[in-house]
């Protein structure tokens, strides 16, 4: 598979749709991955990925053709470079507030003179497909992306900053504490009129930047508004919504076939 496919597309001007993979179980990861999507995000912040499964889901989504992503615990910068050096294609960071932390976030994801990656990606090495050492430090920083999560009032204020911030690739919205901190707690709701605007702007800020805009959205129906709304990265559901909902439809099927008295139960 071409190394870092991800950033290629995403350079290229494509729209990208992404798996979202929150069980912790490589199977699963690489599952959606064989299904078709050319990228899974493996969420380490709120899903059950600790660093062994982490190690193995990611090399499980690139060897089923697709690009590998992790979304870090908050504030954990030493895991940004980390997942790279796993072999991450692209690292999610929560709560980027202040362009202080997009500078922080970027010196942890970008070698020199971008950013302060330390040096040392066997595995990453390995899956982008024998690349010598001094190939991979040339081609890393253009060839995986930083994705900062806007997610709260005061990112909303900053996203302009933020998206400006040299190594910062794209913003990535998190509609659901968006909403929550927008409404200070009141609700999560995002179809509200706020929450609606806001999504509006923090586009335009990563578009005026010459950064990508991303979101994170429950299901391919919303997935496909929001592109249709300017957004190119864009994530569809996740394994737990997946198989809640295929259990809760099959239930559905026997509920109705149990009502029915041609049906042998
Ligand atoms: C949010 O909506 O807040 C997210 O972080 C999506 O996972
Ligand atoms: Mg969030």
């Amino acid at each position: 598979m071409t190394a870092f496919s991800l950033a290629k597309r995403l350079r290229a001007g494509e729209t990208v749709f992404s798996g979202w993979c929150m069980m912790g179980s490589p199977i699963v990861a690489e599952t959606i991955a064989r299904e078709g999507f050319p990228a899974v995000v493996l969420d380490a912040q709120h899903g059950l990925w600790d660093t062994a499964s982490l190690v193995a889901g990611i090399g499980a989504v690139h060897h089923a053709g697709g690009a590998a992503m992790v979304r870090v615990p908050l504030a954990d910068f030493g895991m940004v470079s980390r997942a790279l050096d796993f072999g991450a294609e692209a690292i999610i960071a929560p709560m980027i507030n202040t362009e202080a932390d997009a500078r922080q976030f970027a010196a942890a994801a970008k070698y020199p003179p971008l950013g302060e990656r330390s040096f040392g990606p066997p595995r990453a090495l390995m899956l982008q497909g024998q690349f010598a050492a001094t190939d991979y430090l040339a081609a890393a920083n253009a060839g995986t992306l930083t994705l900062a999560m806007i997610e709260t009032p005061e990112a909303l204020s900053n996203a302009g900053a933020i998206a400006g911030t040299p190594g910062i690739d794209a913003l990535f919205i998190g509609p659901y504490d968006l909403a929550t901190s927008l409404s200070a707690g009141e609700a999560q709701d995002i179809n509200a009129p706020e929450v609606d605007v806001a999504i509006d702007r923090i586009c335009a800020a990563a578009l005026k930047a010459g950064k990508i805009p991303g979101i994170y959205c429950r299901d391919a129906a919303r997935a496909l508004d929001m592109a249709r709304r300017g957004f190119r990265f864009l994530t569809v559901g996740s394994d737990f919504s997946v198989v809640r909902d295929g259990v809760a439809a099959s239930l559905k099927t026997l509920a109705v076939a149990r009502g029915n008295t041609k049906d042998p139960f």
